[in-house]
Parts: structure tokens; sequence; C-alpha cells
């Protein structure tokens, strides 16, 4: 119903609701633009001086422009209480419950997505500013600590299974990023100091939009939505929608990679 939005392809569960909602802005907007246009057009015709060499101290005597601007408002009204204020509570207040969900926390830092899986303890391992290392452990991940054994850290690629809720706990390490993925219909500010959940459900793997686009390179790309720094530009992520097999075998592959113990240390 969209189409004509040019919106990119949909790929999560819930993108089809805020479709609809643009799809209606833009209607609406359309209609607002067309008739304010042609009112300032007649205005200009109507009360041209030639016409009106006095100015008129009455004014307009009739009331129909204040019932147009009622329904105005009572359309934007229907439009905030009816689809925005529902959209919102969906995607903001009702997370899915977090067992049933694959949580997974992504920290912005300039200019780069840190991404760092639980591992099938379910429990992130303790960061600390002082493990930091920018080559070896960007996020400051203290493998002592009995909860990071099973962790797994990825530097801008997301790996995600498909129909399958997806918790992204947002942070920042320095200034104010955001993340977006257009596909998912997901844009979120990520701002140091705190932590912001969202999710979505992804409902076409990587593979599958390669064949429906006819694009064979085809890959969804997390973008830093908000300006940076001087490396903005290059803040770019990737994310790859997997099977629940193929992304349980990737998982596994990268515990035991990242488990083995370090032989220089
Ligand atoms: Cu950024």
């Amino acid at each position: 119903m969209t189409q004509w939005l040019g919106l990119p392809a949909l790929a999560a569960s819930h993108g089809g609701q805020i479709d609809d909602m643009l799809g209606w802005i833009h209607i609406f907007m359309l209609i607002l633009f067309v008739g304010w246009g042609g009112f300032i057009a007649f205005t200009l015709v109507r009360f041209r001086q030639s016409r009106n060499p006095v100015a008129s101290y009455t004014g307009v005597k009739s009331h129909r422009s204040t019932y147009l601007e009622i329904g105005v408002a009572v359309v934007e009204g229907v439009l905030l209480f009816g689809f925005a204020i529902p959209l919102w509570a969906a995607r903001v207040d009702r997370m899915p419950p977090a067992n049933e969900a694959l949580v997974v926390q992504v920290t912005g830092e300039q200019f780069a997505w840190n991404v760092h899986y639980a591992g099938p303890d379910g429990k992130f391992g303790r960061t600390d500013v002082k493990l930091i290392d920018s080559q070896s452990n960007s996020l400051g991940l203290d493998r002592n600590d009995p909860n990071a054994k099973d962790d797994v850290t990825n530097l801008n690629q997301l790996y995600l299974p498909v129909n399958r809720p997806i918790i992204l706990r947002l942070r920042s390490k320095d200034v104010i990023h955001s993340f977006g993925v257009p596909e998912f219909r997901v844009k979120q500010d990520a701002i140091p100091g705190l932590t912001i959940p969202i999710w979505f459900v992804p409902t076409v793997t990587t593979e599958e939009m390669r064949t429906r686009t006819g694009k064979p390179e085809f890959q969804y790309e997390i973008a830093c939505a908000q300006l940076c720094g001087l490396g903005h530009y290059r803040m770019r992520g990737f994310v790859t929608v997997q099977t629940a097999e193929e992304f349980q075998k990737w998982l596994d592959e990268k515990i035991k990679e990242q488990s083995a113990p370090d032989p220089f240390r």
C-alpha cells in the first residue's frame, strides 16, 4: 500500500505499521499543502486592491475557516492518538520478555559499532574502562569474569537470527551516535551514560533479500544517523540476518574462537 513512498525494502515485522503511518501523514500533508496553497491563491485574487480599494474594518464574518481549522485539528488528533501513540507504546513500552528474545549489546564509538553477545549463559561479562585496548579489547571486557567466558564481541558486524525478537541495548563510549537500519525501520540515538533498548523482529534473511532485490552484494547497513565527528561518514556497520541454524553455528564458532586461551598471556 505504501509502495508509492519509495521506502527501502521492508525486513521487520512492525515495519508495516510505520510505513502505513508515514503514508497517512504524507496524504494528510499533501491535502494541507494543496488546501493552504489554494487558499493563498484565492485570497490574492479575491482581495486584490483593484476590487477592494478601501480596507474592510469588519473582516470576514463567516465561520467556515474556523470549521476547517477544527477539521484539521481533528485529523491531527486521530493521527496522534490513533496511530502515533499506540505505535510508540508498542515499540517502546512493550519490550518482548528477555528470555524469548536475543539480547545484544551494541556500543557506538568514534567511529565504529561494537557488538557484544552474552553467550549461552545469557549474562554479559563485566566491562572495565581500564581494560579498554583499541586494538584487542575495544569494549574493555574482563575475560577473567566467569560471566565473560562465553561472551562474543565483534566489530561492525552484527549477526542476527531471522524471525526471533531482537533486543539491542544501545550504548556509547564517547559522543551521541544513532543506530539506524532503514530496512528494519529502527533508528535510535546511543547516548553516553545510558543504555537504551530497542527491539524488532527481522523477517528476511540477507540471502533472501539478495534474491528479492536482485542485488547479489546486498547488505543490511547500520548507518550512524548522528553527525558524531570527522569520521562520521565511515561509521558504518553491517547486519547479517541468518536462519536460526546458521546463526547458532556462527555463534558457536565465535565462542570457540574467542574463549580459547590467549597464547601470549
Ligand atoms: Cu557515530
